[in-house]
């Protein structure tokens, strides 16, 4: 028997405000499943709290889903740590006796810690699509074996064409500089140490079918796209095909993407142009370390700025800098190679936050000296929900090096994202 479920967007967030496509992603999933979905999205509401308890005064369901894409903004300068006001949320779900289950990119980072934090009753790590259906269907029939379930096993459903823009108000964040996302795969092969989402199992969707979702809210009148995969190029075949696929389409839109420095070729980045990407962001670490594990070099980034400048992309690079026992030097290095090479923007960021599960956790365990760096006291206790960052540098080593080209800005001091800019 289908199930009322209610997914609640807490995603409040303004700079910019995200359309919460997991929650269609699911939607489409679930109703094909035979579910009937309601979307509660909080994010333009200023009192999230009376919105919720209202809706649940007038509805009935028979189990909520909360979705947490953010832990916290993941910048320490203005650090925002949104937990303690989903958790008032959740206080309001279990008043009404009704189910909780969590899910999302923030709620994957640390699944246990943030069920327990938050009190509800179950999750999902990673996507959903297939996961989700799986779960109601063991907890209706009573067979569930973990509160957790791990929707890495499960994948995605590739039949899907995810039908969007039908419940949730897209206006209201178009007016508020926020784009409409699409997804071509899920996972990372790489292994940056930090990153919640290194070595996460690689799902492709159907390029049709993503070509067919585009389309239709190309259709809508929406236009202006951000690519939602961690990174665009986990397959270079696929990429291109993609690109290819798109370009012969001639949609009337622009799109921007995250990409990582390997693999790429020439043609990619012609495609890229050809199907009206504008602007790439390339996540890059001047630790040699980080680079050598997954396979890039200052030959690949100078090749980069050349390929994009050749083909009229937009480059803006995250970079990375200050990793444990990384040097001063490495990082000058770095930082002279871009004044050199210059892409568009240069977004530096030297506070790495701490995630469980990561190699960058064990080095802090294992070495007094880096727990010496963090942002708060540490103790072989700490589960590291609450943000807390490691850092070798003071802001003044970065604009001493910087000597005020316009190039860099240090991230997280002015508001906003790379396409913002
Ligand atoms: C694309 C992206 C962006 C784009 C979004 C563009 C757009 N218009 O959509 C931009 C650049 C704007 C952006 C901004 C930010 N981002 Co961002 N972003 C991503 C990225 C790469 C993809 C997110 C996405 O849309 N995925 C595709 C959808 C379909 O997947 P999904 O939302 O995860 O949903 C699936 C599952 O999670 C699950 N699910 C989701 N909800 C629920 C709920 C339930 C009940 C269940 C069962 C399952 C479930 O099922 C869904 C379908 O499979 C993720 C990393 C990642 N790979 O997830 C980071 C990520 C989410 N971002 C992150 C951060 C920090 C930010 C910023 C705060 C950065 C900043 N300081 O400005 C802002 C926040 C903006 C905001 N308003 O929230 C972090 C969050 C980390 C944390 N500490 O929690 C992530 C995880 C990156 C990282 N590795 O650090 N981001
Ligand atoms: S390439 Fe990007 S998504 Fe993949 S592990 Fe590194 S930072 Fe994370």
């Amino acid at each position: 028997m289908g199930l009322r479920i209610l997914l609640i967007n807490p995603n409040r967030m303004q700079n910019p405000p995200v359309i919460p496509i997991g929650l269609e992603y699911l939607t489409t999933s679930l109703e094909k499943h035979g579910h009937d979905v309601k979307i509660l999205d909080l994010c333009f509401t200023a009192f999230p709290l009376d919105k919720l308890e209202n809706h649940l005064n007038s509805e009935i369901y028979d189990i909520v889903g909360l979705s947490i894409r953010n832990i916290d903004s993941c910048i320490y300068f203005n650090n925002e740590f949104y937990l303690p006001k989903f958790k008032k949320l959740i206080d309001c779900v279990r008043q009404h006796e009704i189910p909780i289950i969590l899910g999302g990119a923030g709620f994957s980072a640390m699944p246990n810690e943030i069920l327990e934090y938050l009190q509800a009753d179950y999750g999902i790590i990673g996507p959903g699509e297939r996961a989700f259906p799986k779960f109601l269907e063991s907890w209706q029939a009573g067979q569930l074996e973990n509160n957790i379930i791990n929707g890495w096993n499960y994948g995605l459903d590739d039949d899907l064409i995810h039908i969007r823009a039908k419940k949730v108000n897209y206006q209201q964040y178009y007016s508020n500089e926020g784009i409409v996302g699409f997804s071509t795969h899920v996972g990372c092969r790489n292994q940056c140490p930090y990153c919640i989402e290194a070595s996460t199992k690689v799902s492709f969707r159907k390029v049709t079918n993503i070509l067919g979702e585009i389309e239709n809210l190309v259709n809508l009148g929406y236009t202006h796209f951000h690519l939602c995969d961690s990174e665009f190029n986990s397959d270079l075949n696929f990429s291109i095909d993609f690109c290819n696929a798109l370009a012969k389409k001639s949609l009337p839109l622009k799109w921007t993407l995250y990409m990582k420095p390997f693999p790429y070729n020439e043609s990619l980045f012609q495609l890229l142009h050809e199907s009206n990407a504008y602007l790439i962001t390339i996540s890059v670490d001047s630790d040699k370390i980080t680079q050598t594990l997954n396979n890039y070099s200052y030959v690949d980034l100078a090749k980069i700025i050349n390929y994009c400048n050749k083909y009229k992309i937009e480059l803006a690079i995250d970079l990375l800098t200050g990793y444990p026992y990384e040097t001063i030097d490495s990082t000058m290095e770095m930082l002279n190679f871009f004044q050199e090479n210059r892409p568009k923007t240069v977004g530096i960021s030297f506070y790495y936050r701490i995630y469980k599960n990561t190699p960058l956790k064990k080095s802090i365990r294992n070495d007094p000296t880096l727990q010496r760096k963090l942002t708060r006291a540490y103790s072989e206790k700490e589960n590291f929900l609450e943000p807390i960052f490691f850092s070798q540098y003071e802001q003044k080593d970065l604009e001493e090096i910087i000597a005020g080209d316009d190039l860099f800005r240090i991230a997280g001091i002015e508001p906003g994202v790379n396409y913002q800019l």
